[in-house]
């Protein structure tokens, strides 16, 4: 059963839009959580929460920066994890567009907050599908 595990002693600079003390207080619950016995509790979002964790360092940690995907850790990433999703394109320059784009503060990599963006962009395209199919289905 996969659950929500303390990833790591160091966390990166927090965004400045995010009270600090706030998103501390909910690290420390996370690990209390993880260091409890009932790992069976896990919900499914809790679950989704630590895959993203575990994808991003996974493919992070391949360079001695563990903090922040370098191009060719996102490319591979992206070809590991997303084939359908890169099958689907026809631009060869994908990834590296992507990565472009992905990179905010331009310091030629993609961190966890960076990275969420394009989950987040992905999942909402996909959730934009999943109701066009709901509707689909309802109308029959
Ligand atoms: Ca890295
Ligand atoms: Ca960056």
């Amino acid at each position: 059963m996969l659950c929500i595990k303390p990833c790591g002693e160091t966390f990166s600079p927090l965004p400045p839009s995010l009270d600090s003390r706030l998103l501390s207080l909910q690290v420390s619950t996370l690990f209390i959580y993880a260091s409890s016995d009932k790992m069976s509790t896990c919900t499914d979002l809790e679950k989704c929460m630590e895959s993203l964790i575990e994808v991003f360092h996974r493919y992070a940690n391949e360079d001695k920066d563990g903090a922040s995907l370098s191009k060719k850790e996102f490319k591979k990433l992206v070809e590991t994890e997303l084939p359908n999703f890169l099958k689907a394109q026809k631009n060869p320059n994908l990834v590296n567009e992507m990565m472009k784009d992905l990179d905010q503060n331009k310091d030629q990599k993609v961190d966890f907050e960076e990275f969420l963006s394009l989950v987040n962009g992905l999942s909402m395209a996909c959730e934009r599908c999943y109701m066009l199919h709901e509707l689909k289905g309802k109308k029959k």
